[in-house]
């Protein structure tokens, strides 16, 4: 038997020879085409660019006659979720200007922007720079935009320690290659973007991630026990503080969360992170630099699909993990302490800060900023220039507009009333925890809808929530458009998986506050089916519900069999 590894796979071959992701993207962004090569495309991911087509028009021939109508996606990384006044009235006019008009809130506090043309990516990529904004790091296989929670409640200062953290962890796996710096913040007509001529890149460029980066994504989360806004077990790495007397004592380390899972392919599943360690708060950015490097030298280079961190846990165990990575660390770890999850917060309505000033977390609908049937985007803008707040984006897709004196509060109501907006109030409060993936018409991986699907299926529940009773319960149901798992379905208590045309695969018994995986339910349910099947299942709920228990609490004591069965009689009574 062949002891050979497997080859590499030819995105790495890619990566290795681009230059430090230089490639051929300046030689073709010079050249008057409406897309890039797969190649390039591949490597401008590690610019924040994804290459898409709009999927409305395809079977329409474009302008040109050609097949597809390119469009490109640009993910701008926002650490901690925070912007400035400016900074968004700059986003939202580079929507208008370069995008489709649209701002799209992403689950990791980023901003991302569809329709970019590519002749307008140069101009869009200078004018974000111009800003202090950078989409290097948003994606690719490197560090992603590391999750906080960006509430700037009174809580003595954790939240402020958590985020100096981030800020630190930020800067420190940032991307060093100057490639990026030479393709699009030297655009210009006499700049490289045109002649394509770059310096030599060197090894010294990448001294943490090398010529092949890593393996594949990697995530990383700052949370808290009473607060699991950020998601935290759904990360590779995960850092849930202990927190005492306004000071942070250390922190949980948590390892190998991951929700992508390609079904065919029975050795991919999907994960939550597992206790590994407990460390010193000074200790994070080291022991983070070692699981990196442990993931940049043991993840799989050979199969993409099994290239998280998540399959290294799982093939190696948590024991020969631990090991391993002691030895990256250079020291043994202390064990876990077992913090467990008390409490999640999504930050919406009226809050008062330490410094006495007022934020409003305001309700977004799937993280869609637009002028729409209410005129949210212009909301903002106007909010942005009256009261030069500052702009927090949530894990959950929403916005905190922060730091309003107390005299503005019902002014800033009136904008959003004048321009139909939704006090977060008003929102029913299973709108409130959900949410959806991108999916269609973007997403070249979506194989059904998604964010244009779940507000449909909504209205149809809040009424059914409403009749039994049901309101003021918080119930969390996500939605994707394909297994990968992007809106994070598989730990909400209800998650819908787009799994074939308008058909979805239904998970149940996932916790509210995150930490525990649901069960499939049902493998293939028609869209038309949703809110009818959810509608069975609720009023079998509010039936035999134990006093304050979750929905997904009762799934998982009650079961798939015999909620199938409740759910069969309660129909055939009806
Ligand atoms: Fe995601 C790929 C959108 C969060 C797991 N994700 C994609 C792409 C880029 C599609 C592609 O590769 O061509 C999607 C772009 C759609 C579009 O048109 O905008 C996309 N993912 C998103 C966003 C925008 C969804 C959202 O509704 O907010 C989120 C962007 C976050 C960010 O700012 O970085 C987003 N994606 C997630 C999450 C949740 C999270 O990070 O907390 C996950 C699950 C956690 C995880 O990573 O395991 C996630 N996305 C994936 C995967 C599966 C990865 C895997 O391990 O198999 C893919 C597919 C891939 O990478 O090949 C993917
Ligand atoms: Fe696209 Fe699938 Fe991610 Fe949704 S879950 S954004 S459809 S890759």
């Amino acid at each position: 038997m062949s002891t050979d590894p497997a080859p590499w796979s030819k995105l790495e071959e890619i990566k290795q020879q681009s230059q430090f992701l230089r490639g051929q993207i300046a030689q073709e962004l010079a050249q008057p085409t409406d897309h890039f090569e797969e190649t390039t495309a591949h490597l401008l991911k590690h610019h924040g660019i994804y290459q898409q087509d709009d999927r409305d028009r395809r079977g329409q021939p474009g302008p040109e006659g050609q097949e597809r109508t390119w469009i490109m996606m640009v993910r701008v990384k926002i650490p901690g979720g925070r912007l400035t006044a400016d900074q968004w009235l700059l986003l939202s006019a580079l929507a208008d200007r370069f995008g489709n008009g649209t701002i799209r809130i992403t689950n990791r506090q980023d901003v991302q922007f569809h329709g970019v043309r590519k002749v307008l990516l140069a101009p869009l990529m200078q004018a974000l720079h111009q800003a202090g904004l950078t989409t290097l790091g948003a994606c690719g296989d490197v560090v992603r935009n590391v999750l906080v929670c960006p509430a700037p409640v009174a809580d003595g200062g954790i939240r402020e320690q958590l985020f100096a953290h981030t800020q630190q962890l930020t800067a420190h796996f940032l991307p060093r290659t100057k490639a990026y710096q030479e393709i699009w913040q030297g655009a210009g007509s006499d700049s490289v973007c045109s002649t394509g001529q770059f310096p030599p890149a060197s090894e010294e460029e990448e001294p943490l991630y090398g010529t092949n980066y890593l393996p594949r994504k990697f995530k990383i989360a700052f949370g808290l026990p009473e607060d699991n806004c950020v998601d935290i077990y759904t990360n590779d790495l995960g850092f849930l503080a202990l927190a005492e007397h306004g000071q942070i004592r250390g922190y949980e380390v948590l390892v190998g969360g991951g929700l992508g899972m390609t079904p065919t392919d029975k050795t991919t599943f999907v994960a939550l992170a597992q206790p590994l360690a407990f460390i010193r708060p000074e200790e994070a950015i080291p022991l983070a630099e070692a699981v990196v490097k442990l993931f940049r030298d043991h993840g799989n280079r050979a199969n993409r699909r099994r290239a998280r961190l998540k399959y290294l846990v799982a093939d190696w165990g948590l024991q020969r993990f631990r090991r391993e990575l002691e030895r990256y660390y250079g020291q043994p770890l202390l064990p876990p302490q077992n913090l467990s999850l008390i409490g999640l917060d999504h930050h919406l309505g009226w809050h008062l800060q330490p410094n006495g000033r007022w934020f409003y977390g305001l309700y977004v609908e799937n993280g869609r900023v637009a002028d729409r049937q209410a005129r949210l985007k212009t909301a903002l803008e106007q909010i942005c220039q009256q009261f030069r707040p500052g702009i927090r984006l949530t894990p959950m897709m929403s916005v905190l507009i922060t730091d309003l004196a107390a005299e503005d509060r019902s002014k800033l109501e009136r904008v959003l009333r004048e321009h139909g907006v939704r006090l977060s109030e008003e929102v029913p409060l299973v709108r409130q925890y959900s949410g959806a993936c991108v999916a269609l018409p973007t997403c070249g991986l979506a194989i059904t809808e998604s964010e244009r699907a779940l507000p449909g299926i909504l209205d149809g529940l809040e009424d059914v929530l409403a009749r039994l009773g049901l309101a003021r319960l918080p119930i969390c149901i996500r939605m994707t458009g394909c297994p990968n798992g992007c809106g994070r379905p598989y730990n909400a208590e209800i998650g819908l998986v787009g799994r074939a045309k308008d058909q979805y695969a239904l998970y149940l018994g996932g916790s509210f506050l995150g930490n525990r995986l649901g069960f499939l339910y049902e493998p293939m349910v028609p869209r038309s089916q949703i809110v009818p099947l959810l509608t069975s299942l609720f009023e079998v709920f509010s039936h035999h519900r134990l006093s304050g228990e979750t929905f997904g609490d009762f799934c998982v004591r009650t079961g798939p069999e015999s909620l199938r069965h409740l759910v069969i009689s309660r129909d055939k009574t009806n």
